[in-house]
């Protein structure tokens, strides 16, 4: 059900919002105690600060009679059609060829249901044609031309396969490369991923990205790999990834944290056992690149990161704020909310 229509939703939500949350405004996120880190249901946990409005538009839409689905798909509408965004949409950075592939995923933890695209051009919002792969399709992940048929079939807004800005930030980087000159690359990363506990004690996710920067055309990462950028299990809780996807992928890195939280851990602490496992096993050691966050079934929430300044944003009745997480290493996770070079 759409509760809004999208236009009408993205032009009022922000007049809405201000009045739904009389907030001051966050300046230096905190690093709570792990014991503070629980919120009644509804409650929504994004990746980055750029996910506080997206978990705040999730809340209304839920509030004003949405699923917990509609939530998640409308609340990530907000980052996907930010102009302002290079890290998810059609705003964000292009891959090697100049063309922005797209990759996204949704999770029901009512019947573990999961729907995914990857390496979709020209498609506003791959968060819903992840949910109508969920929903009317027998398959899980539609790839490329199969995703895109697939899209325009079912009439989803298009859109231009690459910024304008974005478009001459690619064509600099070509150059560099064509000059052998160190071109930025790998910290061109950075993920919507937004989970969900509601009052009925359901849990849903989501997650949305254009990927890794000047990735190859095709590459596909962690985001819309179910267990990977995302994993929601109905009896346990809901994690979500961000960072280099090959980190991730390579130790279905959310399915892990849900894992643990499982084994009893504190979703903070799943967070943290996660990466320490992962930074076990890989050679890169801790130089990985990735975090997560996770929120149970009693709506403990927490995240972590390989290295400092990793900002997840948690959105209740009783406030919207965006916290620092822990990082395991001093090395920074790049710059905060955003992938720009
Ligand atoms: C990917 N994990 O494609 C995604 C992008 C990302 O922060 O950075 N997320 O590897």
């Amino acid at each position: 059900m759409n509760v809004l229509s999208r236009r009408s939703f993205l032009t009022t939500s922000t007049t809405v919002l201000a009045g739904s949350f009389a907030l001051p405004s966050v300046q230096a996120a905190r690093q709570p105690a792990v014991d503070q880190l629980i919120a009644p249901a509804p409650v929504f946990v994004s990746t980055w600060p750029f996910g506080r409005p997206a978990n705040e538009a999730a809340l209304t839409v839920f509030k004003r009679g949405g699923s917990g689905l509609d939530a998640i798909e409308q609340g990530i509408w907000v980052t996907e059609s930010d102009p302002t965004n290079p890290s998810v949409g059609l705003a964000g950075i292009p891959n090697a060829e100049g063309v922005v592939q797209l990759d996204a995923c949704i999770m029901s933890g009512p019947g573990h249901r999961a729907g995914g695209v990857a390496a979709v051009e020209g498609f506003v919002h791959p968060i819903s044609i992840a949910r109508r792969v969920m929903e009317t399709t027998p398959h899980v992940l539609l790839v490329g031309d199969g995703a895109m048929a697939f899209a325009g079939k079912h009439g989803f807004e298009r859109g231009p396969k690459v910024s304008p800005g974005q478009k001459k930030a690619w064509r600099k980087w070509r150059e560099d490369q064509a000059k052998k000159q160190k071109a930025e690359k790998d910290k061109n990363h950075d993920t919507i991923a937004m989970v969900a506990l509601l009052p009925d004690g359901n849990l849903f996710g989501g997650c949305s990205t254009s990927g890794r920067g000047y990735k190859l055309p095709g590459r596909v990462g962690d985001s819309p790999i179910i267990g990977s950028g995302l994993y929601v299990d109905n009896e346990v809780g809901a994690a979500g990834a961000t960072g280099i996807g090959e980190n991730v992928m390579r130790y279905c890195g959310s399915f892990l944290v849900v894992e643990f939280m499982r084994q009893g851990l504190h979703p903070q602490e799943a967070c943290l056992e996660t990466i320490r496992r992962i930074a076990r096993l890989d050679p890169l050691g801790f130089d990985l690149s990735i975090c997560f966050i996770a929120l149970d079934k009693k709506g403990r929430f927490g995240a972590a990161g390989t290295g400092q300044g990793f900002e997840y944003a948690v959105t209740c009745d009783r406030f919207s704020e965006v916290f620092q997480s822990p990082g395991l290493t001093q090395a920074s996770v790049g710059p905060v909310g955003g992938n720009q070079k």
